[in-house]
């Protein structure tokens, strides 16, 4: 009787010890309640695109956050569609990528009176309204275009240029990457006479687009063009081969700029046929993880988080970069 008693004992004891070491997995509390987080992503258009969703899903894991995730195939009515269903599920935080900045207003403050904090990840949006969003987690783009713009004047130094064409692709219209890589180089590049915008086209961050205005400017401006000052990796990696198809070497006869640092570019870069990229790095899910517990503990959040970011270019020793991981 009593060594059976015994053995109930330890088999209780073990169990409850079983317990608490599945409640303690993921340095998660077993008594901490669970998040869940609504992301709605704007699609799969680029590398940079593809290595932001995937770095969300790996640091909601680490972080032992439930996320829901849609992918908004370049739709903003998905976008809307798909915070609408965030806000009927009651998730404890909403967090997205608006893929222009105007026309959120009506769904930003259903979910306010629903009681759920948002966060932008990646680009802003534009309203006349209070409190629709508690934080921004993405980087600066501004600083990136001035970034783009002080390369060029190096560059432009270094080869003795006293003239400067310039045709600029750039991306979505109206995202918050676009206006602000725009105006960013437009800025800087103001008090150098040297320096003439032929042209700014639309190439929607994508590469197909970036094939298609390459060989329409390269029509209209030919001869003319000494810099491509391209929003994004894709539309630069579209526009190359259609530089190449028309008889001149890019990176030597042309000037190639390009934003995000993925490894396809990085390598093209090596190659010779891109003089610069800027670094936009895609992973904020760390910030993203961290930011959304706070909220759910209704802890103060900073209003605006931008990561570091450096330039990759023909000025530097191109062996040192690290596998750039998207
Ligand atoms: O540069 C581009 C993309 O919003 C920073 O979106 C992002 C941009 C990125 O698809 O490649």
């Amino acid at each position: 009787m009593k060594r059976s008693r015994k053995l109930l004992q330890s088999l209780l004891c073990l169990l409850l010890t079983g317990i608490l070491l599945i409640g303690c997995q993921n340095g998660k509390k077993s008594d901490e309640p669970e998040l869940l987080l609504g992301f709605s992503q704007i699609g799969s258009e680029s590398a940079w695109r593809i290595g932001n969703t995937q770095d969300i899903e790996d640091q909601a894991e680490n972080y032992g956050v439930s996320l829901m995730i849609e992918n908004a195939n370049q739709k903003q009515e998905n976008q809307i569609a798909a915070i609408r269903r965030f806000i009927a599920y009651k998730v404890d935080v909403i967090a997205f990528s608006p893929i222009v900045e105007d026309g959120w207003d009506n769904v930003l403050t259903e979910a306010k009176e629903a009681g759920i904090p948002v966060v932008l990840v990646d680009r802003d949006i534009s309203t006349e309204k209070e409190g629709l969003t508690t934080c921004l987690i993405g980087a600066d783009f501004y600083q990136e275009g001035v970034m783009a713009a002080e390369y060029l004047i190096r560059k432009a130094d270094s080869l003795g240029l006293d003239s400067v064409n310039i045709v600029e692709i750039t991306g979505t219209e109206n995202s918050t990457p676009m206006r602000q890589r725009q105006q960013g180089f437009a800025d800087t590049i103001a008090s150098d006479s040297r320096m003439h915008i032929l042209e700014r086209i639309d190439g929607d961050f994508l590469k197909s687009r970036g094939a298609e205005c390459m060989r329409s400017l390269l029509d209209k401006h030919g001869d003319d063009i000494d810099v491509v000052y391209s929003h994004n990796d894709e539309m630069t990696l579209g526009a190359i081969p259609e530089i190449e198809k028309a008889g001149y070497k890019p990176g030597k006869d042309i000037i190639i700029i390009s934003i995000d640092g993925g490894q396809e570019a990085i390598d093209v870069l090596k190659e010779g046929k891109i003089n610069c990229v800027v670094e936009c790095t895609p992973k904020l899910g760390k910030e993203l993880m961290e930011t959304a517990k706070k909220l759910k503990n209704g802890e103060e959040v900073d209003e605006v988080i931008h990561p570091t970011e450096v330039i990759f270019s023909d000025e530097q020793d191109l062996e040192k970069i690290a596998p750039r991981g998207y």
